[in-house]
């Protein structure tokens, strides 16, 4: 008798829990509408960057990336008119307090008559991926030149797969150091908000990037010439 009340208390309480479950079944299956958000934000959005010059460097090109949620999955850079046979840093700057638009030279604060990459931050954002040839593509890999494009005759062609967004300090959200989540920052992108900036201008046209031309050290590191690091070509990705 007591064994079968227990059982007969426990088929009634595995009842309640069926209960409760299937209530909770139809109102998830009978929400299309946040199925068919999710569905939206995994969808693939394509966009488009017309590159244009900086500080006259005659610099011309296109960029085109496809996003996934917070991956590239694909992302190719081509342009003309760059430094012969240079490297070329480049990067998607995004941030939040920016205006998420290539900079003119109403921005160059030290009257210098150039726009050093600092200059252009509020403009263009700091940088939240490198787009780099090998490795890490986070903001961290920013300068290491080695591991950037080397055009061809001023021509670069370049393209890489499966790069990730990560979350970025400095992007100006509140918080901890203005840190921007993955999340925000590929949401901006994919919204229209981050600008591709090719860097590297030889402005003397000597052949090399160097120190001695007037331009000195760069703002960003004392031990890269500033030619390496001036912006050359920039468009907003839309
Ligand atoms: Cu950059």
């Amino acid at each position: 008798m007591k064994l079968n009340s227990r059982a007969a208390l426990g088929a009634s309480a595995l009842a309640i829990i069926a209960t409760v479950g299937l209530g909770a079944g139809p109102a998830l299956a009978h929400n299309p509408d946040s199925s068919s958000m999710s569905k939206k934000s995994n969808k693939v959005v394509t966009l488009t960057a017309n590159l244009t010059e900086l500080n006259g460097s005659g610099a011309s090109g296109t960029a085109t990336a496809t996003i996934r949620n917070q991956r590239i999955k694909h992302i190719e850079v081509h342009a003309t008119g760059l430094t012969p046979d240079a490297p070329h840093a480049q990067h998607i700057h995004y941030g939040e307090q920016a205006l998420n638009e290539c900079p003119t030279l109403a921005l160059d604060t030290n009257g210098d008559g150039r726009l050093n990459t600092v200059e252009g931050v509020p403009a263009y954002g700091p940088v939240v991926v490198s787009l780099n040839t090998t490795g890490d593509t986070s903001p961290a890999s920013f300068l290491d030149v080695t591991r950037f494009p080397v055009s061809q005759n001023g021509v670069l062609n370049y393209s890489r797969d499966n790069i990730r967004f990560t979350a970025v300090a400095g992007t100006g959200y509140p918080g901890e150091g203005g840190t921007g989540k993955a999340k925000e920052i590929a949401e901006a992108v994919r919204n229209g908000e981050g600008v591709v900036v090719i860097h590297g201008i030889d402005y003397d046209g000597n052949g090399t990037y160097n120190f001695s031309d007037p331009e000195g050290a760069s703002e960003l590191d004392p031990n890269l010439p500033a030619e390496a690091t001036d912006p050359a070509a920039c468009g907003v990705l839309r």
